[in-house]
């Protein structure tokens, strides 16, 4: 699944030799291109999976900014990443679907499309969720869930790693060694438990393949638990919370891009709050294309 990653490292390394070639001419267009940002990418921008909430922002979006002839493709965040990783290295114009933290931001110059109409809602915070007897079940494992939290740029360590090739769960085990001081805080004064179950149930979605890696091996490493790990898309992952057929997930993000979910779902879940804060979502495009607004879809 992350067999691009290694090459992305490259690209990283060239990034900062390519020139300028899309420079702008009296009219506004770029001179390496032919007609309208439009038809340079067809109409087309590069989505994920169809569960994300950002597929439907997205198409909130396009109806927000009258795009009635642009597609919305979907894919996976891996095939997004891969079909980035190509026109980047040919120079060419992209538009992806794109959201932060993610490695993508390290590894390439990108920019966000300005979002004056606010199709892709205000910054939000990923919660940590659980399914409703929990506590009772688990105790432990309810109580360092519940005080799971951490930085964007910690989230960064792990999700890099991964990117340039480390297995996820071998990123995830370095991490919690490098931070025990904090991992030290979310499981102090907890009971070990020999074996008990746990199911985390995430999408492949690469931020959250770093935090759902990170609460396993605190789980299992410090606490005792054995911890499966069901990898699910979005709509399966709120639903087997609601069922009780996942135990929890560190992957909601509110109160905009999962508040279907949340909304369909209430009274099935306990929320525990914020375990990261300072997100963005939105339409990304390499920083050499002369576009800057999501408007500029329609007019350049
Ligand atoms: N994402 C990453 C998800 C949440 C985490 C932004 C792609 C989504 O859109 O649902």
């Amino acid at each position: 699944m992350f067999k691009h990653a290694s090459k992305l490292l490259l690209v990283a390394g060239l990034s900062g030799a390519i020139a300028l070639t899309g420079c702008s001419n009296s009219n506004g267009s770029s001179s390496a291109s032919t007609g309208s940002i439009g038809d340079q990418v067809k109409h087309k921008i590069v989505g994920i999976d169809p569960g994300a909430g950002l597929m439907k922002q997205t198409e909130k979006a396009l109806e927000d900014y009258e795009l009635s002839d642009w597609n919305l493709v979907e894919g996976s965040s891996a095939a997004m990443a891969a079909a980035l990783d190509k026109a980047y290295k040919d120079k060419e114009p992209i538009i992806v679907t794109g959201w932060t933290p993610h490695w993508m931001f390290a590894k390439y110059d990108l920019k966000y499309l300005e979002d004056p109409k606010g199709s892709y809602g205000q910054d939000e915070e990923i919660h940590t969720i659980v399914r409703n007897g929990f506590k009772e079940d688990a105790p432990s494992a309810y109580a360092m869930l519940d005080r799971f939290e951490w930085t964007p740029d910690e989230m960064a360590v792990v999700m890099n790693a991964v990117a340039d090739g480390t297995k996820p769960e071998e990123a995830a085990a370095q991490w919690v060694k490098d931070h025990a001081d904090k991992v030290d805080a979310w499981v102090k004064d907890l009971p070990q438990e020999s074996g008990k179950k746990v199911k985390l149930a995430y999408v492949a979605w690469d931020s959250e393949i770093a935090s759902t890696n990170v609460v396993k091996q605190v789980l299992e490493q410090r606490l005792g638990y054995k911890v499966e790990m069901l990898q699910v898309e979005a709509g399966p992952m709120w639903a087997g919370i609601a069922n009780g057929s996942a135990d929890a997930i560190v992957a909601a993000w509110l109160p905009t891009t999962h508040q279907d979910y949340y909304d369909k779902y209430q009274g099935q879940f306990e929320d525990l709050g914020a375990n990261l804060i300072g997100t963005k979502l939105g339409l990304v495009v390499p920083s050499y294309m002369d576009i800057t607004s999501i408007e500029d879809l329609k007019t350049k």
